[in-house]
C-alpha cells in the first residue's frame, strides 16, 4: 500500500494519482493543508525538505518529485505502457517529463498562484510574465501532439500525465492554450479515467 502525501489542488499530486489509478495500485491519501502551511511542519519536513507535495512512502522507501515518483512506479510493476522501453520512444517521454519541469511548471504557477489562489493579493507583473511565456511554450506542444494522438505516439505515456496536469492547473484561470492540436489532445487526457478521477476533487469545487 502506497502512502501519498498531497493536496486536491497541486497539479504535481494529480498526476501520480492518476497513475494510481490507472495502474490499479492501492494507495491512501494523506491530506497536506497546504493552505495552512503544514508542509512546513517538522513532521512533513521529514518526509520532504523541499516543503511539496507530492511525497510518497512505499515501506521505508520515501520518494520525492513527481516525475521521479512515477518513473518508480512505472519501473516497480513495469508498466512499459505508461513509459515504453523501446529507448527511443522513452526518451520522448524523458525530453516531455523534463520539458515540463524545467519550462511549463514555471509558468503555469506564475498564471495560477497570482491569478487564482492569490486573488487581489496576487502579483500582477508574475501572471503577465507567465502569460508571456506560456505564448512562447504553446507552440511547442502544439507541434509535439498535432500530428499524433499522445505526446510519444498513439498511446498515453507519464509524459501525457505529467503535462496533461498542468493544463488542468492552467484551466482554473482559463488560460489554457487555445490550439487546436493542444485542445483535442487535452481533451483525450482529460478523458482518461484515472485523469478523471484524480481530477474529481476540483472538478467538484
Ligand atoms: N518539482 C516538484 C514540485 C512540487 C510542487 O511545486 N508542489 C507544490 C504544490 S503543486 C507545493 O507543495 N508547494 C508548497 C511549497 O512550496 O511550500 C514536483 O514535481 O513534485
Amino acid at each position: 500500500m502506497y502512502l501519498l502525501y498531497h493536496y486536491p489542488y497541486s497539479q504535481h499530486s494529480r498526476r501520480v494519482v492518476a497513475l494510481l489509478e490507472e495502474a490499479g495500485l492501492e494507495y491512501e491519501l494523506r491530506h497536506v493543508a497546504l493552505d495552512q502551511r503544514e508542509q512546513m511542519s517538522p513532521a512533513y519536513l521529514a518526509i520532504n525538505p523541499n516543503h511539496q507535495v507530492p511525497a510518497m512512502l512505499d515501506g521505508s522507501i520515501k520518494i520525492f518529485e513527481s516525475n521521479a515518483i512515477l518513473r518508480y512506479l512505472c519501473h516497480k510493476h513495469r508498466l512499459s505502457d505508461w513509459y515504453p522501453e523501446d529507448f527511443a520512444r522513452r526518451a520522448i517521454v524523458e525530453q516531455w517529463l523534463d520539458w515540463n519541469q524545467t519550462h511549463l511548471a514555471g509558468a503555469v504557477i506564475d498564471i495560477v498562484l497570482n491569478a487564482v489562489f492569490l486573488g487581489p493579493r496576487g502579483d500582477r507583473e508574475a501572471i503577465a510574465r507567465g502569460r508571456a511565456q506560456l505564448a512562447e511554450l504553446a507552440p511547442i506542444l502544439e507541434a509535439g501532439v498535432k500530428d499524433q494522438a499522445f505526446l510519444c505516439g498513439e498511446t498515453p505515456t507519464i509524459a501525457d500525465l505529467s503535462v496533461a496536469s498542468n493544463l488542468t492547473q492552467l484551466s482554473l484561470a482559463d488560460a489554457v492554450p487555445q490550439q487546436a492540436g493542444i485542445d483535442t489532445w487535452f481533451k483525450r487526457v482529460s478523458a482518461i479515467e484515472g485523469v478523471k478521477r484524480a481530477c474529481a476533487p476540483i472538478a467538484q469545487s
